[in-house]
């Protein structure tokens, strides 16, 4: 009752003193006073006042019937004695889907009650709720929901499905992982010989691919890796030199997760410039006959191989955060497009050199089979424009019919910008990377 008694002071101050709202008197002559900025759906509520008790009890069913009728849903209704003049005033709080019937409701009932004087609507006042999300690296310690999909577990699809050593094993490190919490110092993991096999066999079988279809800016990164023995062939190299050359380069952080993570979560890390790995590796997956190098989830190889190259690239990293930046305190629907950006640009994405398709995405760069697939004729191929590209379907469970290109990644990450300077949000976020953390900017 306090509540309703605080909005309805509030929406008579507003009534007073808000000039912004627009006002539209006795629209189309039905009789409703004013309507305060009705758009779209929402909440509204109207007073009504009634010149007696006895009136009131006339009134109320026919309320409730007309409302209904008019798909308006009553949620509150109240009455106090008249501010003005005698007779009470009726408050009523209710759902519209559309101010047309709400509009309408009014009208009928103005119609079925012609001593019903002074209708007022106007839409209630709704901050728009905004998720939960990180500020300040550390927060990110919340940021590990895992989602179940393509567990070995349950799923056939998983090329580890019904092998109890592999999912032993992958059990192991990622409750290893799981207790990872920010500050912590990073474990190394002792591998089996036949893990560094694997790893040995996909490292030297992509680094022929690599030659012709990765981009420059991959080869010469990983070049560089190579290099400093930061990633070796023969052996599964551990988190820590790779941290150590990333942050030098890009301030990029990989942390260990337990699993494929929500897209909000996941997301909301690279906000931060973290990025969360899984930390084990399918030694199944190079024997599987069908698809010998598609990973259906995140696996090492592909973390280590397709991603840090990538993101020791300043205008990759930058376009990484950005989406990351994005993604804070979006509607769900925002993280969808985001995600989807996400796939076709950094998990997907190819871009031209001296005529030739190259590939800049990691889920390319880290996959034998579907790396030549890409850079073919067979898929189609579509320029990348992050507000068209946002919105494409795709599936996650083969090769891709469809790819988008950018000219370079420096062009991608300036097309990203200006999709992100379209972005809706009740706020915006300053970043800083002293902190690594982030505030919040409203303008009223
Ligand atoms: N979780 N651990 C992890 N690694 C990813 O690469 C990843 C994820 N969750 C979602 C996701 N990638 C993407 O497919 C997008 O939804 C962002
Ligand atoms: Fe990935």
């Amino acid at each position: 009752r306090q509540n309703t008694q605080k909005k309805r002071q509030e929406l008579e101050s507003h009534l007073e003193s808000n000039k912004q709202f627009q006002i539209a008197r006795d629209l189309n002559d039905e009789g409703v006073d004013l309507i305060f900025s009705l758009e779209g759906d929402g909440q509204i509520l109207f007073s009504v006042i009634v010149s007696s008790s006895a009136e009131l009890a006339d009134f109320l069913p026919s309320i409730i019937s007309t409302l209904d009728a008019n798909n308006v849903m009553m949620q509150h209704i109240e009455t106090r004695p008249a501010l003005k003049g005698r007779g009470l005033d009726v408050l009523i709080e209710c759902a519209v889907e559309h101010k047309d019937s709400a509009v309408a409701a009014v009208a009928a009932l103005k119609r079925a009650h012609a001593s019903i004087t002074g209708v007022r609507m106007y839409k209630t006042h709704q901050e728009p709720e905004v998720p939960w999300f990180p500020r300040h690296v550390s927060e990110i310690d919340k940021c590990s929901n895992c989602i179940t999909k393509y567990e070995p577990t349950i799923d056939p699809r998983h090329p580890g499905f019904g092998d109890e050593t592999y999912i032993a094993r992958r059990e192991e490190l990622n409750k290893l992982a799981a207790g990872f919490k920010y500050g912590d110092q990073l474990f190394d993991v002792q591998y089996t010989e036949a893990e560094h096999d694997t790893w040995r066999q996909v490292v030297d079988k992509l680094e022929t691919l690599h030659e012709k279809l990765a981009c420059s800016t991959y080869r010469r990164n990983l070049a560089m890796l190579l290099e400093e023995g930061v990633l070796t062939r023969d052996r599964i190299p551990q988190l820590r030199s790779i941290n150590a050359f990333l942050e030098r380069k890009t301030g990029f952080i990989l942390r260990p997760c337990s699993g494929l993570l929500s897209a909000r979560d996941f997301l909301a890390s690279l906000a931060f410039r973290v990025f969360q790995i899984f930390k084990f590796k399918t030694t199944q997956y190079l024997r599987h006959h069908a698809k010998p190098h598609h990973s259906p989830e995140p696996d090492l190889i592909h973390e280590l191989l397709g991603h840090v190259p990538m993101f020791a690239d300043p205008a990759l990293a930058q376009m990484s955060q950005d989406i990351g930046l994005m993604s804070l305190g979006a509607t769900d629907e925002q993280i969808e497009r985001l995600a989807t950006v996400y796939w076709f640009i950094v998990e997907f994405g190819l871009c031209r050199e001296g005529g030739q398709l190259r590939a800049i995405g990691a889920g390319l760069l880290s996959a034998y089979g579907e790396l030549q697939h890409a850079c073919s004729d067979v898929p189609e191929h579509r320029e990348f424009i992050p507000s068209e590209t946002a919105l494409q379907k795709y599936e996650d469970d083969d090769y891709q019919p469809l790819y988008y290109v950018a000219d370079g990644i420096e062009e991608a990450l300036a097309k990203l910008r200006e999709y992100a300077g379209k972005f809706q949000r009740p706020f915006s976020l300053i970043y800083d990377p002293y902190t690594r953390s982030v505030t919040e900017v409203r303008s009223v």
